[in-house]
């Protein structure tokens, strides 16, 4: 399945925004034509996404359950076929125009990593589209103009949206024909480009998602997604702390750190559990999960969840952290081993590595996951359509639990993530969480349409008011707003190309 082409901005965003998203294509269309002389020949668009549980699971290989938001990242395109010069301009202009040239089949662009320029962004889609696709093109000349309304550094994947979406116009400028799939995969691999290990949920949810519903995403054996139906009366509200959260500057401590920590807590539990009986190396909890289980039939995630927990206290008992050296002891590796095959691509910086409070997070965190997608369901069951309130309560429990869990096993929150959680409960949230990767960034509360006024307000009061004094009636909009889930990456061709 490929991505679809849409010609009316209505199958892609909901009724109440379409006059605004109607005056900002025609901005973007104008401004276009401004600065290359001519009409764009397309647009393409990918969404931004909240996760609604399932935090730092994803690259241990367990499902998530995002959903797209309307913020998205959009690129009017024009194509050149006698040369392959790109010229990439945004319409914000902290973002200055750059130009790049296609450097030849065997090397397609090079990305300086070590510096954080937004064009890597688009040069990572690039290069990852035309590196992957099948068909062996020279590609052409691309006119690009970009209007993104993800929030960088919030938690719900600005660069993600700019990734696919960069990876997208690349397809559809050189009628590359890759899937949903494809692009999805390819855009998950190309993101590493720009030196952050990420996991896969973000670029899964820009490109799948569905209008109205959530999306469950699984990596394992194989990317796979189902839409999955939120009960009726569930009302999103998403905060952004302002405390920006750049993956790339503070990627050694936190986001690259943990992955080490739970690829390692992975490595050693196998190597507890099988030795060296195993031709393969195993360094997600999912992996090991599915090879204790594998010969024990009908026994539940939910259950082999459960009974993992149980091997980390036996087997991760160090509790105040390893150092490097013990951790390539328990794990029957070298130091250099170690250091060569998860420290060198992705550097980190710490003093320890907490393994046993990252597993514990990461298992429970699975569960909550299975448990929530399972309220869902029993919920659109249910002919009767028992209180709703009970259900949204089940599901924020949940929601609070995984913010704790975060806090404290993870350690990826902070105290301006805790305060407007804590406030959002105060005043009417069934739940409230960090969302995406933490450290600052976004905050998503659930509850009801009626209390969605109140809930904003309180927030506005008990936080921005008091440490953003001086934001004005937009800015406070722009941080703080409802949400529902959105349709994902699109093709756009429903204006005048000439
Ligand atoms: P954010 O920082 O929200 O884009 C990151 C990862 C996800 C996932 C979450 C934590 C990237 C691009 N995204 O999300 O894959 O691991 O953190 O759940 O690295």
């Amino acid at each position: 399945m490929s991505v679809p082409t849409v010609d009316s901005l209505q199958s892609i965003y909901t009724n109440a925004s379409l006059i605004k998203q109607g005056e900002r294509y025609d901005t973007v269309i104008k401004q276009f034509n401004q600065i290359y002389g001519r009409f764009p020949e397309f647009i393409v668009r990918s969404p931004g996404r909240v996760n609604l549980i399932g935090e730092h699971i994803d690259y241990s290989g367990y499902g998530v359950l995002p959903m797209a938001i309307e913020r998205d990242v959009v690129q009017a395109v024009a194509t050149d076929a006698s040369n392959t010069k790109v010229q990439i301009a945004n319409m914000n202009p902290k973002y200055p125009t750059r130009t790049f040239e296609y450097e030849g089949e065997e090397k397609v662009v090079t990305i300086d990593s070590s510096s954080l320029e937004w064009s890597n962004y688009f040069k990572c889609g690039y290069k990852g589209m035309l590196e992957s696709s099948k068909e062996k093109v020279t590609p052409k000349g691309m006119s690009i103009l970009v209007d993104g309304t993800v929030p960088a550094g919030s938690g719900l994947s600005s660069s993600a949206a700019f990734v696919c979406s960069s990876a997208l116009a690349v397809i559809t400028a050189n009628q590359l024909g890759l899937s949903k799939q494809e692009l999805t995969e390819v855009a998950i691999v190309a993101e590493r480009n720009v030196g952050v290990n990420s996991g896969g949920m973000d670029q899964a949810a820009s490109v799948f998602a569905e209008k109205n519903y959530a999306l469950y995403v699984e990596f394992v054996p194989k990317l796979k997604t189902l839409p999955v139906q939120l009960p009726s009366g569930a009302s999103f509200v998403i905060a952004h702390t302002l405390v920006t959260a750049d993956k790339f500057t503070s990627g050694p401590k936190h986001y690259n750190l943990r992955v080490v920590e739970t690829k390692m807590g992975a490595r050693i539990l196998a190597h507890c559990l099988f030795g060296n009986k195993l031709d393969v190396v195993l360094d997600t909890y999912k992996q090991v999960m599915d090879e204790y289980f594998k010969t024990k039939q009908g026994i539940s995630e939910q259950d082999q969840l459960t009974q993992m927990l149980t091997l980390v206290d036996r087997y991760l008992t160090n509790t105040t952290g390893y150092t490097v050296k013990e951790m390539a002891d328990a794990a029957g590796m070298v130091e250099n081993d170690v250091v060569a095959t998860y420290m060198t691509r992705f550097p980190v910086q710490t003093d320890v590595f907490r393994l046993h409070q990252r597993a514990v997070h990461v298992l429970t965190e699975a569960r909550r996951v299975q448990q929530f997608i399972y309220i869902c369901h029993q919920h659109e069951q249910d002919v009767n359509n028992t209180n709703n309130n009970d259900v949204l309560k089940q599901l924020g429990d949940i929601m609070n639990s995984s913010h704790e869990s975060c806090a404290t096993s993870f350690d990826c929150s902070c105290p301006e993530l805790d305060q407007v959680c804590n406030v959002a409960r105060q005043h009417g949230a069934f739940g409230a969480r960090l969302t995406g990767a933490g450290w600052g960034g976004a905050a998503v509360f659930l509850t009801t349409p009626e209390n969605v006024p109140t809930l904003i307000q309180a927030v506005k009061e008990q936080y921005y008011h008091k440490n953003f004094p001086e934001f004005s009636k937009d800015q406070l909009d722009d941080a703080i707003f409802p949400t529902e889930p959105c349709r994902g990456a699109t093709i756009f061709t429903g204006f005048d190309q000439s």
